[in-house]
């Protein structure tokens, strides 16, 4: 216990010197470990408040009392972070747009907001759509604006940003965030059915089975937004210029490593492998070559093909739901630890990471929520985590377990 009170004290102590998402931040990234990870325990957040499939949780930035809750079927609710709050207000409602016999995958995937958002009121969302007029089936990235006189969402405010055609229903993504550079990263699946069959992976034309990195502030070349000219491939011939990172098969869920910048994400496999990825600029994850660090078929490992982090087999899961390098104050045992989570199986898992040596110190089993079906973990604006239950609509905070036995069943 003492080790780490002591230990929780020199963090505080380096945290004075560290800018979030700078790159002198080498003190931060050589804490003392503190030892073995902790168990987990899931606790319902808000007693009082029901949600309906929720995949996503966030705060804006702006209001640090508030979450957003997303639901797949085209509603996103805001409320109070208080685990007392009873009421939660309609922020937008897009249910209307999103297809009535959707595939399981779509729907409203993602929310972001804008760094601005406080004075401009803009966010940004990722949504299906399919069968209307001539256009094919789709994923949509808009961005709609909150009027703070009103107080509300006008569904003409709609801007679309980007649409991206999508062969199949599944492997859709799609997380948004901006980074600290003021820029939008959106992650992409291969388009779906199964391994892969449009060979969107290793395919530097196509906006699928990526990360994208775009200036959502400026628009060039008749298009709503603008490419970093630092972007990986702008002047590589017959590569979208968009691309940050590829080789992904459904990185469904991705975030920040809100001390360090570095940008974690959860990459579904197609029927062996599950992985955690550190998304680097330019990086090509493998698919479909590579699923997790084993030979897909009889893919071939190419020349910087960057294998997971992690892996896990079909002994733990089915499906990896990405999460949080946990930076709060509250679970002071889990500090520095990302969290993740299989969404059949509902096992989670933490990892430790030293970035200064590119290695994997710790990944162990954190706990074991099989009714959970943890579609999505969310942060507060003070880094505590969050995770979503598809099945139950629950919002659980994760938390430290109480007692300290690390039972498989919880
Ligand atoms: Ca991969």
């Amino acid at each position: 216990m003492i080790r780490r009170v002591a230990w929780a004290v020199v963090v505080v102590a380096f945290g004075l010197f560290c800018v979030e998402g700078g790159s002198g931040c080498t003190a931060a990234q050589s804490e003392p470990d503190p030892g073995p990870l902790p168990a987990v325990e899931l606790v319902n957040a808000f007693p009082k408040l029901e949600f309906k499939l929720p995949l996503y949780l966030c705060d804006d930035g702006a209001n640090d009392e508030l979450l957003y809750v997303v639901e797949q079927e085209g509603v996103i609710w805001r409320f109070k972070n208080d685990e007392t709050s009873s009421e939660k207000t309609k922020f937008l409602d897009i249910a209307e747009r999103i297809p009535a016999r959707r595939h399981g995958e779509e729907g409203l995937l993602a929310l972001a907001f804008h760094p601005k958002f406080k004075d401009n009121g803009y966010f940004y969302v990722n949504y299906s759509q399919f069968a209307e007029g001539a256009k094919p089936r789709r994923g949509v990235t808009s961005r709609f604006t909150w009027n703070e006189e009103t107080r509300s969402v006008s569904l003409r405010s709609e801007k679309i940003i980007l649409e991206i055609e999508q062969p199949w229903g599944n492997h859709n993504g799609c997380t948004l965030l901006f980074g600290a550079d003021g820029y939008l990263y959106l992650s992409f699946g291969d388009g779906g059915s199964g391994g892969d069959p449009h060979g969107n992976g290793q395919n530097l034309g196509t906006l699928l089975a990526t990360v994208l990195r775009i200036d959502v502030d400026k628009e060039e070349n008749d298009k709503p937004y603008a490419i970093p000219a630092d972007n990986p491939f702008v002047k590589t011939e017959g590569a979208r210029g968009e691309i940050w990172a590829y080789g992904l098969r459904n990185l469904w869920r991705m975030s920040w490593d809100r001390k360090t910048g570095h940008l974690w994400g959860g990459d579904v496999g197609q029927n062996a492998y599950e992985e955690i990825d550190l998304i680097v600029k330019g990086g090509n994850y493998g698919w479909k070559n590579r699923e997790g660090a084993h030979a897909y078929r009889d893919g071939r490992k190419e020349e910087g093909m960057i294998d997971p982090v992690v892996e896990y087999g079909r002994d733990k899961g089915i499906s990896v739901t990405g999460g949080y390098v946990y930076r709060g104050e509250k679970q002071q045992a889990l500090q520095g630890v990302y969290v993740h989570a299989d969404y059949g199986t509902g096992r989670t898992w933490g990892l430790k990471y030293d970035y200064d040596k590119a290695e994997l110190t710790e990944h162990e089993l954190l706990g074991h929520f099989p009714r959970a079906a943890i579609s999505s973990f969310g942060e507060d604006a003070g880094g505590e985590l969050f995770a979503c239950s598809h099945r139950s609509g629950i919002i659980y905070r994760v938390i430290v377990r109480q007692d300290a036995d690390k039972e498989e069943d919880f």
